[in-house]
């Protein structure tokens, strides 16, 4: 199996680390695409992925998977003797599921947004608006506000162990770095949640 990605990137970060807290990094080749020289823009990329985004997961017979969520629903259900992210029964399958939509929307998205709107990062491909980078940072800022109060009084964001909604929110939170949005000072339950994940081995691939 191999991994197209970009290690600099939140997605693919998203990807690594599901797989590490699941014990299965080594069972695939982890193959750099260069996203800001448009290496994933090319017609032999665009084969894997119409998207032209990373990470794609190609099997061993050329089949393509894209989608973070997607490649990370591949894994736990290949693997169902490794610890269990997604959920076991219908009921955490379903919480864990809303949990990873909201965040995928009113966090992760938004963050993208206003990195690359108001970086220029991709303006060889996208024409950046400011003003829209910046509201997409009031709803990152309103979602740990949300979150923060969430918290209080619990160690995971939901199931009461370890899931793929905290893998989406804590990758998120890191990668917000990059637009200066950092946990705030009284925001003590985000905090305290972020350093508690943070010092999983899996945080560190
Ligand atoms: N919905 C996709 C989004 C993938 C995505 O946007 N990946 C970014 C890197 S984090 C990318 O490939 N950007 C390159 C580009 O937009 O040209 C997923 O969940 O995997």
């Amino acid at each position: 199996m191999i991994i197209l990605e970009t290690s600099t990137a939140p997605n693919p970060r998203r990807v690594r680390m599901f797989m590490a807290e699941k014990g299965l990094l080594d069972k695939a080749q982890f193959v750099q695409i260069d996203i800001q020289k448009g290496e994933n823009l090319t017609p032999e990329y665009a084969a894997k992925n119409p998207m032209k985004k990373v990470p794609v997961l190609e099997l061993d017979d050329g089949t393509c998977i894209s989608e973070t969520m997607a490649i990370c629903r591949y894994f736990e259900e290949s693997y169902p003797e490794t610890p269990t992210l997604l959920g076991d029964t219908p009921l955490e399958k379903a919480q864990i599921e809303q949990w990873v939509r909201w965040i995928e929307f009113s966090f992760f998205l938004p963050t993208g947004m206003c990195f690359q709107h108001t970086s220029g990062y991709f303006k060889d491909r996208m024409n950046p608006i400011k003003e829209w980078g910046e509201e997409c940072g009031k709803t990152v800022r309103n979602f740990m506000a949300f979150l923060d109060e969430h918290l209080e009084g619990k160690e995971y964001i939901c199931c009461d162990r370890l899931t793929a909604a905290d893998i989406n929110a804590f990758t998120t939170l890191a990668f917000a770095r990059v637009v200066d949005i950092r946990v705030q000072p009284e925001q003590q339950n985000l905090k305290a949640w972020f350093d508690r994940i943070k010092q999983r081995p899996s945080a560190q691939v």
